[in-house]
């Protein structure tokens, strides 16, 4: 069935943003179907929808009640067929979401678990007593603050969700849970699905014996490694690629949070038959604290030597026999051109050189919608913004525990907040950038009329066709799909400088992530450039003057 995926690049669709086409103020999938032909010239090989099924919205959507029906926001199932149809004659793979760590508490399933404890359907789910004083039968925490535990007044136990209390997990220890998801994955399949993206796939395996964290931290409620990693993780991925994956020609990304290398390589490792990649974190959080009582919202300066030593550890130890995804933004990061960069004055370059280094890596590239055209950040007020991470947040860190001021809280939202990347696709410079005839679910950033598709695709130097440039590069340089790459100046603060080699061709990866002028220490000799984001390529004699956010990939046979 081949590894095509390896020299494929996937475009992230967040749905209910990307373009609505009958006015309700919520994207859809015959919104899609119309931009398919801008993919298509963008270059991108597969499309990963973020979930379109069923739900009551709780969580956007990653909240299910029913996996085998569109929920009518986003259409019918004809318009998904119609949508898998209209993308395979333009030679595009859909891969789905599949969420399966748990469903939406209106799911059927639940409904049924929780009427008694001996309900046929009571051990879809994780229910215990509570302990001896009343409370939750141990101090997990949820993702999105409070305890993972909520109590049900009707059989008088608590269930577990690692999201909110509208999101319990499913329990995969049950044989019967595992076989109904994979149902779901062989209808879809059946239906021409080309793959899946598997959320919080780390997280199904359950440590059942749910020991209290002994570390809290102080913290009431804790976030840790029994969070990720059960026992029985691999074994039911293995189960599942067995039973269903491995009887389709079909790509898989599992979203791994929680996983350090080690992890990684047990998933993607082809010898173990579980999946084709992971996304991970580690580089996600190179303008985050770790491990304070903040969690995510504890911001700090962007460090580009510990994102350089994060992405370089895991180019060489997934080298051999295992893949990386490689991405800077989807529907739960803000825009890293806001995060780690500038996103005023040298947004354009900023844009095409973080770009450069993300795709001159080892690995699957994934472009986040908006992220092709240098969409930002937001910036709200508060009560602008629709994330339930965020509102929990604020209820917990600010109002409950009083961690953070309110005026901190919002300046690490407005740095790390999910809504930043939900934000509607800047279409045009019409009425909500062209996304909606209606009223947007979620404020248009107000920077629209300069930041959108239609100025980009009349723009020779924009960042869409940066993109479709280094596309290209992905698609006929296979030095980028299978060369060994080599970190350079490793503790320079503001330029990020690799090669890859392969028999064939070699290539210099350098990039000046910063606003000053940078000189880099590289030589240059007999080296051509392949593309660069100045209107000119970087002067290159035996070492390379680097403008602000002046970036190039140079070559050599
Ligand atoms: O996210 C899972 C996950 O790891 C989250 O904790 C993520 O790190 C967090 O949202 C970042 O602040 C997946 C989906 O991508 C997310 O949109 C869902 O809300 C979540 O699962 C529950 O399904």
């Amino acid at each position: 069935m081949g590894d095509w995926w390896k020299k494929a690049v996937v475009y992230q669709i967040y749905p209910r943003s990307f373009k609505d086409s009958n006015g309700d103020g919520f994207g859809d999938l015959s919104g899609i179907i119309e931009k398919l032909d801008y993919l298509k010239n963008l270059g991108v090989d597969i499309i990963w929808l973020s979930p379109v099924y069923q739900s009551p919205q709780k969580d956007n959507g990653y909240d299910i009640s029913d996996y085998r029906k569109i929920d009518p926001r986003f259409g019918t199932n004809e318009d998904m067929y119609r949508l898998l149809d209209q993308a395979h004659r333009r030679n595009i793979k859909i891969v789905m979401d599949l969420v399966v760590n748990h469903t939406s508490d209106q799911h059927y399933w639940f409904q049924e678990s929780r009427k008694s404890k001996d309900n046929p359907y009571r051990d879809y789910y994780f229910w215990r007593d509570p302990k001896p004083d009343g409370s939750e039968p141990n101090n997990w925490g949820s993702h999105f603050s409070g305890s993972a535990w909520t109590f049900d007044e009707e059989t008088g136990q608590y269930y577990l969700h690692y999201f909110t209390k509208q999101q319990p997990d499913l329990n995969w220890e049950n044989e019967k849970v595992r076989q109904a998801v994979y149902d779901v994955m062989r209808f879809w399949m059946d239906k021409g699905v080309d793959g899946w993206r598997m959320d919080v796939i780390g997280g199904i395996s359950k440590y059942t014996d749910f020991p209290d964290y002994p570390e809290t931290n102080g913290q009431k409620y804790v976030l840790g490694k029994y969070h990720a990693n059960g026992p029985r993780l691999h074994e039911y991925v293995q189960e599942m690629n067995r039973e269903v994956l491995s009887k389709y020609d079909c790509v898989t990304v599992g979203e791994a949070n929680g996983s350090d290398i080690e992890a990684t390589k047990k998933y993607t490792d082809p010898r173990r038959h579980e999946l084709n990649m992971v996304f991970n974190f580690d580089h996600m959080a190179a303008d985050q604290k770790r491990g304070t009582p903040a969690g995510k919202w504890a911001v700090k300066p962007f460090d580009l030597v510990e994102l350089k030593k994060t992405l370089s550890d895991w180019q060489l130890e997934l080298a051999e026999n295992g893949w990386n995804t490689l991405y800077f933004e989807n529907h739960d990061q803000g825009r890293v051109i806001s995060r780690y960069g500038n996103d005023t004055a040298y947004r354009v370059q900023c844009a095409k050189a973080f770009a450069t280094v993300l795709h001159g890596l080892k690995g699957t590239p994934y472009v986040y919608q908006g992220e092709e055209i240098g969409m930002v950040n937001c910036d709200y007020e508060l009560n602008d913004y629709r994330d339930v991470e965020i509102h929990n947040a604020y209820r917990e860190l600010v109002i409950e525990e009083k961690i953070m001021t309110e005026k901190v809280f919002l300046d690490a939202v407005a740095k790390v907040g999910r809504d930043n990347a939900r934000t509607p696709m800047q279409w045009n410079n019409g009425s909500h950038a062209g996304f909606t005839e209606g009223t947007p679910w979620l404020k248009v950033n107000s920077n629209y009329k300069e930041i959108n598709v239609s100025q980009a695709l009349n723009d020779p130097d924009s960042i869409y066709y940066y993109y479709q440039k280094l596309i290209e590069l992905r698609h006929t340089h296979d030095v980028l799909t299978n060369g060994d790459f080599s970190l350079l100046l490793p503790d320079h603060p503001h330029i990020f400088a690799y090669t890859r080699h392969s028999e064939q061709e070699d290539l210099l990866v350098v990039a000046n992530l910063s606003e000053s002028q940078e000189v880099a220490t590289v030589s240059t000799e007999g080296w051509s450039p392949l593309i660069y984001n100045y209107p000119d390529p970087p002067s290159a004699l035996s070492e390379i003057q680097l403008r602000p956010y002046e970036a190039a990939i140079f070559h050599r046979a």
